[in-house]
């Protein structure tokens, strides 16, 4: 049906895919900028990598019998909010939170939801902060607002991510394997989670030595 829905509709829902294609180029964008800033200022770059994708045919249309979204363009947009993804790797759980934070600041963004599953992981050991926002796009009618599924992640989280990512989609495993597989991820979630915090403060501790370092030293007084 959906297959159906798409060839009738194949121009419209191509121009509709190519707007989430832009809001992607722009959100990077504001990364990107951000991230050129933060580096002339620290000299440290706070995103090791930038991962997007628009969400893919297969994926797009197991989510909509999933959810049960009727077949109209309007609805597809309302209802699905991760066609434009946009994974932002980061060095520190502190460079998420103030990515974020500037991000969210700029006043042509919209933040609709904010999901933080670093302070609450999900059950499965998932850590990262997404935020859903509405970036604007301009194209030659006007702007467009569209929605658009941030997820930062530190590498830790990331590496974590993709691998669990991985034995989900696996077939073939007993069920004794997958509640052993499932334990061991989660175990390896908070082993991770602590090595995040640890070089976290190490940092923090870096940062602050090389301060105290620069600060001039106190006159030396006479008698
Ligand atoms: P893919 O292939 O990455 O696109 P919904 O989005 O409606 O399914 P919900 O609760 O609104 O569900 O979304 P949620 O859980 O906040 O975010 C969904 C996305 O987060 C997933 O997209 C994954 O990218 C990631 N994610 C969430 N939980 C986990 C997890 O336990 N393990 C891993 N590896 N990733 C997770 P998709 O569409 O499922 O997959």
């Amino acid at each position: 049906e959906f297959i159906e829905f798409v060839q009738k509709n194949k121009k419209p829902f191509d121009t509709l895919m190519s707007y989430y294609q832009c809001a992607i180029m722009e959100v990077e964008t504001k990364f990107k900028v951000l991230s050129e800033e933060y580096s002339l200022e620290y000299d440290r770059n706070p995103i090791e990598n930038i991962k997007s994708r628009v969400k893919s045919f297969d994926s797009l249309l197991k989510k909509i019998r999933r959810k049960n979204i009727p077949l109209t363009m309007t609805s597809i947009e309302e209802n699905i909010q991760d066609i434009a993804g946009v994974r932002v790797i980061c060095s520190f759980p502190d460079d998420i939170y103030r990515l974020a934070d500037c991000l969210l600041s700029q006043d042509d963004i919209i933040l609709l939801e904010k999901k933080d599953y670093i302070k609450n992981p999900k059950p499965s050991g998932y850590r990262s902060l997404h935020l859903i926002i509405q970036t604007p796009i301009f194209l030659q009618e006007g702007k467009r607002m569209v929605t658009v599924e941030v997820q930062l992640r530190t590498i830790a989280m990331d590496f974590w991510a993709s691998l669990e990512h991985k034995l989900r989609y696996k077939k073939n495993i007993s069920e004794e394997q997958s509640a052993f597989l499932a334990e061991e991820m989660s175990q390896c979630a908070e082993i991770s989670a602590s090595l995040d915090e640890r070089m976290q403060k190490v940092k923090d501790m870096l940062i602050q030595s090389e301060q105290e370092s620069k600060e001039p030293e106190k006159p030396t007084r006479l008698l």
